[in-house]
């Protein structure tokens, strides 16, 4: 009895630690600074990768441009992820609503990330049957059908989780990614690789850039109060 309750008490104390690690500490943030910055491909991009449409053709078209990787004119990465990922303590995190719809058979968008706890609202502009078929680790799987009747599906997405592949499996090329932050000192690159972070509280941090081909790279920036630190980092091809 008294062995059993040992290991109870050290059971105990090893998960208050381990909560006390990974908890964000939601404060007021008045002196804030701020990230923004480009992600720019390097060297020359590759044209985007065509995927030939063989089904619902009439709604799908016949040529899919892939978007495993999109550069713009000035060759600004669309779709990585900007990341803190050394910060404890900041703005509070609020969950809320996402939008999440598919069109032209293709996800829009393409990377969707939102605060932990936030529903997904799944939409269906299409007019055919498509589903949302998420393989996640953290959080329950989620694999739902959605016929041209349904035009609403509500995921509700409870923990953090990096990132979420979310797969159509009556359309192979329709993938995107979902992002689900146990914080809110994150973003997602426009079409012209650019990004801004606001808000942050002075400090020296680490910044992730994560695409979905091109891999994860660290960056490291230091936060002024009511500055704003610039950052350009580079991707290539592995
Ligand atoms: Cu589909």
């Amino acid at each position: 009895m008294r062995r059993v309750m040992l290991g109870a008490v050290a059971f105990l104390a090893a998960a208050t630690v381990a909560a006390n690690v990974s908890a964000y500490d939601g404060v007021d943030v008045s002196d804030g600074g701020s990230i923004s910055g480009d992600v720019k491909y390097q060297g020359d991009a590759p044209a985007p990768a065509k995927i030939a449409v063989t089904k619902d053709n009439e709604v799908c078209g016949k040529e899919k441009t892939s978007p495993d990787l999109m550069v713009g004119a000035d060759k600004g990465i669309q779709n990585v992820v900007v990341r803190i990922t050394n910060i404890q303590k900041g703005k509070k995190l609020t969950p809320g609503t996402a939008t999440f719809d598919q069109k032209n058979c293709e996800y829009t968008p393409h990377v969707l990330a939102f605060p932990a706890g936030s529903t997904v609202n799944i939409l269906n502009s299409d007019g055919i049957l498509h589903n949302v078929h998420t393989t996640s680790t953290a959080n329950p799987s989620f694999n739902q059908a959605q016929p041209k009747f349904k035009k609403q599906i509500d995921a509700k997405i409870e923990k953090p989780e990096f990132p979420i592949k979310v797969q159509c499996d009556a359309h192979g090329w329709m993938h995107a990614w979902w992002i689900s932050e146990d914080h809110p000192y994150y973003a997602v690159t426009d079409e012209k690789g650019a990004f801004k972070i606001a808000d942050v509280p002075p400090g020296d941090y680490e910044l992730e850039f994560w695409h979905e081909t091109l891999g994860k790279q660290t960056q490291k920036v230091s936060v002024k109060a009511k500055e704003d630190s610039k950052v350009s980092v580079q991707m290539a091809k592995k």
